[in-house]
């Protein structure tokens, strides 16, 4: 909550961006279904927010559904994900208020650890595996001089002892659940993938989750919904996000999942379902006229073949140079209105591929400043801050 509030806009009656209402809407009707089917759990995967100190106003609407649950005496778990930790020292995230205000039914994971929770239809057990980052788990010199792989690796290795020990000490005879924040290595994944380059992220083997021990393994961090575990012993799920975050989410089917468990048999029987979730619709509308010959009258044609009434549109095009007068952009926005915000993209087809100046070629060892010299001359379009880039450089370059 409190992302995507650049496809959104402000609601003149409440003075709030539509994409958190939007957002605030999808975790109602969950919380809405939680309630009226007298749920005994629920859990939430983690990442509440974009980060660790959402505003005030967002974290009171994430605050004023979850209430709900516990007024209805509904065991909560809220898992920490990466978006939910602040950097510095210990509980430093945003959802451990809960805990610290007692919050009656619910409990914070934020570490890795196993929680048995009495609920009207029994016992159950949930081992938490938050979003661990190197900070976490390793120390300086450990980490000192090892490349990125290797210190995932290392971090692999502290990890797999924990979780085992906690799946070693589940009681058989309780329903258990692995609630992960997790980037598994085996999903398909969507803008979550830029994590994993970064030393903020990495991926942990399905065979460390997969575990026979669990019941069920119940993931957050992936927005796309999947199984893991198409044998579903035990299910291994991302449920997903309950709105799309930006483009990359237009195609995806939003929504939650619900999980029935036998209370006590053995093995436990367990169904889940996945459950559609009202979502505001995103479209993108892409074409190209280069070979039109009605540019104007083909992208009103491709906007009214869509149904973008209360959607997200963003509307794509690829014209010439010598197309650009035929384009009456007034009309264009008239025809877009109806969408409930909406974006425009024209394109040159004039680009050329970039051509490698043959002095920064592959094996040239030349200084940082000169290479950034070489380019610049030969960019018209920079020659005129030119100056101000290079000075720019030099700052970066001396900071070390
Ligand atoms: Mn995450």
């Amino acid at each position: 909550m409190g992302s995507s509030f650049s496809h959104g806009k402000i609601n003149p009656e409440t003075q709030v961006n539509t994409r958190l209402e939007d957002f605030v809407k999808s975790l109602r009707t969950c919380i809405d279904q939680a309630i009226s089917q007298a749920v005994d759990l629920v859990l939430f995967g983690g990442d509440a927010f974009p980060d660790s100190t959402p505003p005030p106003y967002v974290q009171e609407a994430f605050a004023a559904q979850f209430r709900r649950l516990a007024d209805e005496k509904i065991a909560t778990v809220l898992l920490v994900g990466n978006h939910d930790q602040h950097t510095h020292g210990q509980g430093g995230a945003s959802l451990s208020i809960y805990r610290t205000l007692a919050v009656p039914h619910f409990i914070v994971g934020d570490d890795i650890g196993t929680h048995k929770i009495t609920t009207p239809s029994g016992q159950i057990q949930v081992t938490t595996l938050p979003w661990l980052n190197r900070s976490n788990l390793l120390t300086t010199p450990e980490t000192k001089g090892l490349p990125l792989s290797g210190v995932n690796e290392l971090m692999l290795k502290k990890i797999q002892p924990i979780l085992e020990a906690e799946i070693r000490r589940l009681d058989p005879n309780i329903p258990s659940i692995l609630l992960a924040h997790a980037m598994v290595d085996s999903a398909v994944y969507g803008a979550e993938k830029f994590l994993a380059v970064t030393s903020k992220g990495f991926q942990i083997p399905l065979s460390f989750l997969n575990r026979p021990e669990f019941d069920y393994v119940a993931l957050g961090h992936v927005h796309t919904h999947q199984n893991l575990n198409p044998s579903n012993d035990p299910p291994v799920i991302y449920p997903g996000s309950i709105e799309r975050v930006d483009f990359s989410e237009e195609k995806e089917d939003k929504g939650y999942i619900m999980i029935e468990m036998a209370e006590k048999a053995s093995p436990i029987e367990v169904n889940w379902t996945f459950h559609l979730l009202p979502t505001r619709p995103f479209k993108t509308i892409k074409l190209d006229v280069t070979t039109s010959q009605d540019v104007q009258g083909d992208l009103l044609k491709a906007i009214k073949a869509q149904n973008i009434k209360e959607a997200v549109v963003r509307l794509h095009y690829t014209l010439s140079k010598e197309q650009v007068d035929l384009i009456n952009l007034k009309v264009l926005h008239e025809a877009l209105k109806e969408a409930h915000t909406y974006s425009i993209r024209p394109e040159l087809n004039t680009h050329k591929s970039l051509q490698r100046l043959p002095e920064l070629g592959v094996g040239s060892h030349i200084d940082p400043l000169d290479a950034l010299k070489i380019y610049i001359n030969s960019k018209d379009d920079l020659k005129e801050i030119a100056k101000d880039i290079l000075e720019a450089g030099q700052i970066l370059l001396s900071e070390k």
